[in-house]
């Protein structure tokens, strides 16, 4: 179990370099595991999308959760969405597109990304437990009207662990808003995914490529393997 006043560094094997990261200064950082994303019916499926393809991050993303449970790292889980009144939605969000049904619609799973709507919740495999925190986001990215940046500070978090969906939209976007923000991001490559897995290829090479211009990325059994390796407490 971590404790927070003790410094626990680990380096973790990534690309375009190793990366040493102290754990009690890190978080996990899940985008958009929602039934709208995942699930036939939602809000990926009326955009056109094979929503099946998404499921290979679940399992890597399930490992990391149980990892970062026992350890009491900070998890933070997003969920893209709106307000009923649609407040919070720009036109240019809701009609972009040709949808079968859009943002506010009813659907089999309710209103189109509607929060409180069946559809805008977690998946069952990586459902929230009660102590952990869920950031609703109307935008891709985690930090444009949410309080995450508040909820970092007040842990203490320097290091993200980021994984989720779509690598491209909402985790490239995040990872970006995170970046300038002077949090060091690394990027789980096999507890993210795509509709279009050539966007999932080039979306992770964006963040490592010129030196890691945006973070780093490495894989889920790197990230276990470098937790169960000795750690040094500073
Ligand atoms: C999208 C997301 N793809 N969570 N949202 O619209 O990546």
């Amino acid at each position: 179990m971590l404790n927070s006043g003790q410094a626990s560094i680990a380096t973790v094997v990534a690309e375009p370099e190793p990366v040493e990261l102290d754990w009690t200064a890190t978080a996990l950082v899940i985008i958009d595991m929602q039934r709208d994303f995942m699930e036939p019916g939602g809000f990926g499926e009326t955009l056109g999308n094979d929503v099946l393809r998404l499921a290979t991050a679940v399992q890597p993303i399930a490992n990391l959760l149980g990892m970062a449970r026992e350890m009491g790292m900070l998890v933070v889980h997003t969920r893209e969405g709106h307000l009923p009144d649609l407040s919070d939605a720009p036109p240019a969000k809701v009609e972009r597109g040709a949808p079968s049904l859009r943002i506010g619609d009813p659907g089999p799973m309710g209103r189109i990304l509607i929060r409180g709507e069946p559809g805008h919740d977690i998946i069952a495999d990586l459902y929230p437990l009660d102590s952990e925190v869920v950031i609703d986001k109307p935008g891709k990215g985690a930090f444009y009207a949410t309080e995450l940046s508040d909820v970092l500070q007040k842990y203490g978090i320097e290091n993200l662990l980021v994984c989720g969906v779509t690598t491209e939209v909402c985790v490239n976007t995040t990872v970006r808003e995170a970046n300038d923000r002077g949090y060091r991001c690394v990027v789980i490559s096999d507890g993210c995914a795509s509709y279009f897995p050539e966007f999932h290829d080039m979306g992770l090479k964006m963040i490592k490529a010129q030196g890691g211009i945006f973070g780093w990325v490495t894989d889920s059994a790197a990230i276990l393997k470098a937790v169960n390796a000795e750690t040094a407490i500073v």
